[in-house]
């Protein structure tokens, strides 16, 4: 791979008695690169240091990535196998006993086979997330299927990256989240960012964001916050949540209106331009500004510098992904780049920031409840036959799509669901509408929770196994460009902990199933079989192997054999993934958010991150620099909005909406719209936001509405918390 200009050569230092293991962080989807500093002499974790020889990010990396090694040999880890004998005592952290993995394991495997002998196969659940290696994700979704023979799994990335892969899926038939290396966004000449805090979320991508105007380029951002992206913006469209459609819609409406389509491009390659035409013809500035909030005059700017910029890159996240809309507005941003032709060449293209560190390749491979590995479809017999042969089971028994993420909940109110095997995700906290959510955890006859910290939702299991950092293990992961690459093992797995493959492989092995798991001994034989896996799929990693990773700083799939050095560029030869080679444009009426304000609930509330903790702040809540840095949650008020409510900096007030309420100390800024209040949400128990979030969920990617909701303040009563 060709380095850019911000490549340095600057050696990695290696100090006496110790080690540098090159690796890549643990937590989001810029996966910067980096050396864990091992002591020799104890072989333990001791520290951390830029990769300055890796092409995406050279040498940089955020608060979270420089403390992430302290995750590895932290008091809380859990070190044993614990098991709790009083059911009455869950929901809390307490009444647990460590125990052996012979006990644990026969408890397991006691009580699934019961629930299943009792209420069938499909009483059993697994849950789980993409911060795991590929070959994890790949062995989860084998283990539900062929080690519990359940149809219901389904993972985190339902609250995540499910609506971009469906637009994606719509838009061009492939899901890889950005359709370039992220080594060409710096010399763009303008970035449209939607519903990305970059700085915060993504921060090492700044400096290419910074380059692109430096080097005389543009940038747009849309977010109702002027977070720091937006306020260095060329434009700031600030639109009220939930409106995104509307925006994509009105600017698409201009580009059109003023000449920017490239006609040669949309005729030859693209399908679905009249009808859109049609249907944005009523999206004027006046009608968008009108539904969005946005004034006239920025929408007519946006529109010119995306039309005029010779290449462009439209990049979004989960601003506009967590709507339940989430999949009309990924193909309505898209529309842009496909009915200008900005698309399919260097430079070019469209971008979603992938959250977790393997939100692209966990979502491709078999833990979605409707997907097998190498983006195959459950529900296509030619794939179910592939998948099955690499398997060794008889196609007729694969079971059947599950339900997505949240409905699964549903079911385990229901009973429907009575058994749950949980790992690598903590909805206790993460999930919408949490009293709900809670209470159908609590009514699970068993629960298994496989964590390396003792997390919210594992006080509602019955047995916590635990699980290794990403330090203390290999495999592959794949980043948000869509590039495969290598996760070291920099120490051995601490206390009695073990990688949440061998676990699996272990319990199928006790559940009668080890035929079809036993020869998995290494990670590495997990990889051997899941390229294998997805040999042929749409995501074909067959290619991708561990050697070749090494070599050439990662390998961006599809990646079909040896000899395939794989691809960067997505849709060189102008052709997309639907059979007639086509990508679509796609026709999308607006819709409002599910709950709209009203005179009872009359602001909106958005939710999302902030720089120092991820997602549900099991992992950073711990380290404490980035406690002490945003030790609680707090909510976002504009000046106007906290003079009408009598309300005061830091003060303590109450948040309310249909659902839930909770307390926050309250932040004034400038940085929001007087119409809405923003809250963060990695914050466990009463702090959690999500006990107030909405799961209307995406009637496509079943996505809840994270991002917009009603709400209410009350002022509280001096001294009055909770
Ligand atoms: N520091 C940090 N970084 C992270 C993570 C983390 O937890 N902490 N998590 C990782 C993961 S898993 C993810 S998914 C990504 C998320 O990355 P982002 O999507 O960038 O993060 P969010 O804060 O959820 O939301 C982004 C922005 O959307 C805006 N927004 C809210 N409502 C709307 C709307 O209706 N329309 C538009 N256009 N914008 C809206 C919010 O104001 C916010 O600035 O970050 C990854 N990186
Ligand atoms: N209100 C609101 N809610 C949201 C969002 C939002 O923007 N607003 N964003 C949503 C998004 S984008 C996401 S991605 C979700 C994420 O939400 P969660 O899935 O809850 O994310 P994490 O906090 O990463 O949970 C991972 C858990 O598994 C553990 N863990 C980490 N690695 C491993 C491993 O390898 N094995 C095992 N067994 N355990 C491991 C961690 O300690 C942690 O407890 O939250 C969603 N919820
Ligand atoms: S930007 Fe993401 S991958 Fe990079 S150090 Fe920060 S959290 Fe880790
Ligand atoms: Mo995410």
């Amino acid at each position: 791979m060709q380095r850019d200009k911000f490549f340095r050569e600057i050696e990695n230092v290696q100090h006496p008695n110790e080690k540098l293991i090159k690796t890549h962080c643990s937590y989001c989807g810029m996966q910067c690169g980096m050396n864990l500093r091992v002591n020799t002499a104890t072989n333990k974790i001791i520290g951390v240091e830029p990769r300055y020889d890796w092409p995406v990010t050279v040498g940089k990396m955020c608060p979270k990535g420089v403390t992430a090694y302290q995750q590895t040999n932290h008091k809380d880890r859990i070190l044993k196998p614990l098991i709790r004998d009083d059911a009455s005592l869950k929901g809390t952290k307490e009444g647990f006993r460590e125990a052996s993995w012979e006990e644990a394991y026969d408890l397991i495997v006691k009580k699934f086979t019961e629930l299943q002998k009792n209420y069938g196969k499909d009483s059993l659940s697994v849950f789980s997330g993409v911060s795991m290696t590929n070959e994890k994700c790949y062995l989860t979704g084998k283990f539900a299927r062929v080690g519990l023979g359940t149809r219901y799994i389904d993972y985190n990335g339902r609250f995540c990256m499910s609506s971009a892969a469906g637009g994606f899926l719509r838009s061009f038939g492939v899901d890889r989240g950005s359709t370039l290396p992220w080594t060409d966004v710096h010399e763009t000449d303008c970035l449209f960012i939607a519903g990305s805090n970059t700085a915060e979320c993504h921060p090492t991508s700044m400096f290419r964001v910074w380059a692109v105007q430096e080097r005389g380029g543009y940038l747009i951002v849309a977010d109702p916050r002027e977070t720091p992206v937006a306020r260095r913006a060329d434009v700031h469209l600030d639109l009220r949540p939930g409106t995104d459609l509307a925006l994509a819609n009105g600017i698409l409406h201009l580009l059109i209106e003023n000449g920017y389509a490239d006609k040669e491009f949309v005729n030859k390659h693209t399908n679905g331009f009249e009808e859109t035409k049609e249907l944005v013809k009523d999206f004027t500035p006046e009608h968008t500004s009108f539904l969005t909030g946005v004034a006239e005059e920025k929408i007519i700017k946006a529109a010119e510098i995306y039309g005029k910029a010779p290449n462009a890159i439209v990049m979004f996240a989960r601003g506009i992904e967590q709507q339940h809309k989430g999949v009309d507005n990924v193909s309505a941003y898209t529309n842009m780049a496909l009915v200008t032709g900005k698309i399919g060449r260097p430079k070019a293209g469209v971008a979603t920031f992938t959250g977790q560190g393997n939100g692209q390749g966990g979502r491709e491979h078999g833990q979605k409840s409707d997907l097998l590995p190498g983006y195959r479809k459950i529900t296509n017999p030619e794939h179910v036959k592939a998948v099955s042969k690499v398997w060794g089971i008889n196609p007729e028994e694969m079971p059947q799509p599950g339900v997505s993420a949240y409905e699964m909940f549903e079911l385990m109110e229901e009973k429907t669901i009575r058994g749950l095997y949980l790992l690598c995700s903590n909805p206790a906290v993460s999930a919408p509408n949490l009293n709900f959510v809670r209470n159908a955890m609590k009514n699970l006859d068993f629960m298994v929770c496989a964590d390396f910290y003792l997390s919210e939702s594992a006080e509602f299991a019955d047995v916590i196994l635990p699980s290794v950092t990403w330090s203390e293990d290999e495999g592959t992961v794949t980043n948000l460009e869509g590039r495969i690459i290598k996760i070291n093992k920099a120490q051995e797995p601490i206390g009695e902990s073990k990688p949440d493959w061998l676990m699996q492989v272990e319990l199928a092995e006790r559940l009668g199933r080890g035929k079809y798991f036993s020869h998995l001994k290494t990670a590495k034989d997990v990889a051997e079989e899941f390229r294998l896996a997805t040999k042929g799929g749409n995501a074909d990693y067959y290619g991708a192997t561990w050697d070749k990773i090494d070599k050439q700083d990662g390998v961006f799939w599809p990646c079909k054999d040896e000899e395939d050095k794989g691809t960067p560029h997505m849709f060189l030869d102008k052709k997309f993934y639907h059979p007639d080679g086509k990508a679509k444009i796609c026709a999308l009426p607006y819709r409002p958010p599910a709950e709209e304000p009203c005179e009872e609930y009359p602001l909106r509330l958005t939710t999302g991150r902030v720089v120092y903790h991820y997602l549900s702040g099991n992992q950073t809540r711990r380290i404490q620099f980035l406690k002490d840095m945003c030790p609680d949650p707090y909510v976002e008020v504009h000046p106007v909005t906290a003079e009408k409510y009598n309300i005061k900096h830091e003060e303590v007030v109450r948040l309310f909406t249909r659902r839930g309420k909770s307390d926050y100390k309250v932040k004034i800024t400038e940085a929001i719209r007087e119409d809405t209040v923003f809250v963060p949400y990695h914050f466990g128990h009463e702090q959690s936001i999500n006990l107030l979030t909405i799961a209307a969920l995406d009637p496509m990617s079943r996505m809840p509405e994270f991002k917009a909701c009603a709400a209410q303040i009350e002022k509280l009563e001096a001294g009055k918390v909770h």
